[in-house]
């Protein structure tokens, strides 16, 4: 065994986006692409040397090749223990709880989420820090900036580790442990919710039906779900971690999990449906007949935290990014506590948790979590929700009605153009941040704009600041419409577009979501031109 000093040359667009470096599959099996970014990472570390790394991923097409190289890379810059899930198989919540379980320095999580995987789909890698969560951008930057001053990068030349046993080897003087990749998580599970009520609940005869769809999720929840809570075999479907998540799109919406909700729609429907996504950090919470909104997820976990024996001492504030409905804000706002709007990306959550200034985080794109990792957690969701229907022995639906007739309904929507040409996505975005000055005042339909801008966040801990995050045109009652274009995805623009109104009446709480906030959704096309200028007709994805 010996280290290897390899010449390489930079590649373009390695910068990360809103959640690390994701691209086509086919574009990281170039030679060296992968080790660049890699040794960029370790560049920017100099620090993490002679200390603890974790590393896993979801399981997709690349996560094993991917491990190997980044375990030689790890041996040739000094690290001296790697953390790796079996298998090569960590949640992205996993690797954050093992971080800060077991001291470490920071972790690479592979995967690319939500995206689909396959010798054709997606592949990312992101770095997390101490805290456990995600790099943040001062971070990010400054590995990108390396990248594009790369001349070699350093590297073992020692064989695969065998992944599948369980046990300690080692590459050059680092020592390689493989760990059960879903142990420590369980176990910082059963401390925060009452596992009693539910088992008691299970016990009962309530039935759920938790569907994997062929990723990272599987072992999680068939341990924890089945094994210590005592849901009957067969409660989790999908379990197995596909390397191309079954040719599905592992992405929690009623889209792509629309086996789920039809089951839930069906005759014969289970008591409570849940999803989640490539890397199990997403989450989608279903009842009869109902897919809850993200936004209303995390306001109604956030009315009801005490529930649950982790936050049984309440919570000091709560997070959502600008994006998200203002459905948290309701909540906040009766507890006296204050609800933080970040920009969009888990990142920006990780100091406000740090601080203790937010116990529960949450963002539209499915995704919740609390201060108990620093990473959102798709399956803490689903065991917050059912430790909340064990505890208040009601339906999904009557828990969701109940909130919204002592908060009202913020009915909610996002629609996604993908793949759009990126000059015009580009176009589209530049044409309305020149619109914005003279849009504040004016009428707009049966709606009056009281604020339009590009949002920009100033981080209250650190003073950070994060420029162009979102044109939002805010409305006198409230309304919103927002435009981004996505930081995820790995084809041409994604346009995001985010809808929300507010309705206090409950004799109003039962509109056809699109119907309600049909005439912001004419307006949006009109002040942006969405049709024009991208040459769609209609969304690709509405959520
Ligand atoms: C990532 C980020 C989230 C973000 C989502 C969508 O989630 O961690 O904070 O909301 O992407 O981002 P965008 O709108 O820029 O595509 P994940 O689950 O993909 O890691």
């Amino acid at each position: 065994m010996s280290i290897q000093t390899v010449p390489t040359t930079p590649f373009a667009g390695q910068r990360p986006g809103t959640s690390g470096l994701r691209k086509k599959v086919t574009e990281f099996q170039q030679p060296g692409y992968l080790e660049n970014f890699v040794e960029a990472i370790f560049l920017t570390l100099g620090e993490g040397r002679g200390r603890t790394l974790v590393v896993g991923g979801d399981g997709r097409f690349f996560n094993r090749e991917a491990i190997q190289t980044i375990l030689r890379m790890a041996a040739a810059h000094g690290v001296a223990r790697c953390l790796v899930g079996r298998g090569g198989i960590l949640s992205t919540p996993a690797v954050s709880c093992v971080i800060r379980k077991h001291g470490a320095f920071g972790g690479i999580v592979l995967s690319a989420s939500h995206n689909p995987g396959g010798p054709e789909g997606d592949f990312g890698i992101k770095y997390n820090i101490e805290n456990g969560g995600p790099a943040p951008e001062k971070i990010t930057e400054a590995m990108f900036a390396n990248t594009q001053a790369l001349v070699s990068y350093h590297i073992s030349d020692a064989g695969p580790v065998d992944l599948d046993q369980l046990g300690t080897t080692r590459i050059e003087d680092m020592v390689v442990e493989i760990i059960d990749p879903v142990a420590d998580y369980a176990e910082l599970m059963a401390r925060l919710f009452d596992f009693n009520a539910i088992r008691t609940l299970f016990a009962g005869g309530f039935r759920m039906r938790f569907d994997a769809m062929h990723a990272v999720s599987g072992p999680y929840a068939k341990a924890i779900i089945e094994g210590m809570l005592g849901a009957p075999a067969g409660t989790v479907v999908n379990c197995e971690p596909l390397e191309d998540f079954g040719g599905g799109h592992p992405d929690p919406n009623p889209v792509n999990a629309a086996d789920l909700i039809a089951h839930m729609n069906g005759p014969d429907a289970p008591d409570f449906g849940a999803a989640s996504d490539g890397d199990g950090d997403r989450n989608m919470i279903v009842g009869r007949g109902l897919a809850v909104t993200p936004s209303d997820s995390l306001a109604i976990i956030a009315a009801n935290a005490t529930v649950a024996p982790g936050y049984a001492g309440g919570i000091t504030g709560i997070a959502r990014s600008m994006p998200t409905s203002q459905a948290a804000d309701r909540v906040a706002e009766s507890l006296g506590i204050t609800c933080f709007e970040t920009p969009t990306g888990w990142k920006y959550f990780g100091n406000l948790m740090d601080a203790n200034l937010a116990t529960l985080c949450g963002e539209e794109s499915y995704g919740t979590g609390s201060h108990h990792i620093r990473e959102k957690d798709g399956l803490w969701a689903v065991l917050f929700w059912l430790n909340l229907l064990a505890a208040r022995g009601k339906s999904v639906n009557e828990i969701v009605r109940e909130h919204w007739a002592r908060f009202g309904r913020n009915y909610y929507s996002r629609h996604d153009y993908e793949a759009v040409d990126a000059s015009a996505a580009d176009g589209m975005m530049a044409a309305l941040r020149a619109r914005l000055p003279a849009l504040a005042g004016q009428p707009l339909g049966s709606f009056r704009v009281s604020l339009a801008d590009d949002f920009v966040y100033t981080d209250p801990v650190d003073g950070s600041v994060a420029t162009r995050q979102g044109i939002r045109i805010i409305m006198a009652d409230g309304s919103r419409i927002v435009f981004r274009l996505s930081g995820t995805g790995t084809e041409g623009a994604t346009i995001r577009l985010y809808l929300e109104r507010y309705e206090a009446d409950p004799a109003h709480h039962e509109l056809d979501t699109q119907q309600a906030l049909s005439e912001l959704i004419a307006i949006a096309d009109s002040v942006a031109e969405l049709r024009q200028r991208t040459g769609r007709e209609s969304p690709t994805v509405i959520t």
